[in-house]
């Protein structure tokens, strides 16, 4: 694909620090590389339209069509920006990407994990990402920082309001993937302070020569 940029992954579940990780992290990169944040599903006028029908709590989804909604947002996504931003040489920092359809998709809905690793490999085509950083929280955890972050009536999304999203099977699902996949996944304690888990990512940037 001869993309010169990175491609820089976090993943984990709900209110695991993604968001806040991402943002100190383009905080830092910026002073060294352009950069392009992304999160998923998103980041295109089509990916946006998907992602509105995905979070809908209103709207009952069949996990098929949950799966091939999420594959087409990425589809846009990997196309339309991530793609032509790395053949630019830029560095991508996503939210989410093709770990959270293994693990909500395959793991939490139970479809064939090997049928989702054939969608994913045709939503992305070639590209691979460089590095995904698993944000490492219990679940009882996340689910504190939710109430806190929301309010006590939650004003969860329709995935939020999944029984898996905060009983351990997402979590455990993604430490199953790591496992499984050591060499593309670095899994990073997301409990300490932001600034904390900030600085070991960096350094694990640093080891692998990125910045
Ligand atoms: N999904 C899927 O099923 N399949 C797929 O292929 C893809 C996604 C791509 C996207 O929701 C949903 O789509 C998601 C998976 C599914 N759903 N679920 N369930 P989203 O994008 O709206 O939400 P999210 O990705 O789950 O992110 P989030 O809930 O916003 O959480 P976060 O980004 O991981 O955390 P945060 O916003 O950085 O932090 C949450 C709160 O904790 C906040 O108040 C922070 O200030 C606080 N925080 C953060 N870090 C710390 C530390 N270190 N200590 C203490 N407090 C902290």
């Amino acid at each position: 694909m001869g993309a010169k940029g990175a491609l820089i992954v976090f993943e984990g579940g709900d209110g695991c620090g993604k968001t806040t990780q991402v943002q100190l992290l383009a905080e830092r990169l910026t002073k060294h590389h352009q950069i392009l944040l992304m999160r998923e599903p998103g980041g295109t006028d089509v990916s946006e339209a998907i992602r509105a029908i995905l979070l809908n709590p209103k709207l009952s989804i069949k996990p098929e069509a949950e799966l091939l909604l999420f594959a087409a947002s990425r589809a846009q996504l990997v196309r339309e920006r991530i793609i032509p931003a790395l053949e630019a040489g830029l560095f991508v920092i996503c939210d989410r990407f093709v770990e959270s359809t293994m693990v909500y998709q395959g793991i939490a809905r139970y479809i064939d994990l090997q049928a989702v690793e054939a969608v994913n490999k045709l939503a992305l085509g070639a590209l691979v990402p460089t590095v995904t950083f698993l944000l490492n929280v219990p679940c009882q955890i996340s689910r504190q920082r939710i109430v806190l972050r929301n309010g006590a009536d939650l004003g969860l999304d329709r995935m939020e309001r999944e029984d898996f999203s905060f009983d351990g099977t997402i979590q455990n699902g993604y430490l199953e993937l790591a496992k499984k996949y050591p060499d593309r996944m670095v899994v990073v304690d997301g409990t300490p302070d932001p600034k904390v888990v900030s600085d070991t990512i960096w350094g694990h940037l640093k080891a692998k020569g990125l910045v």
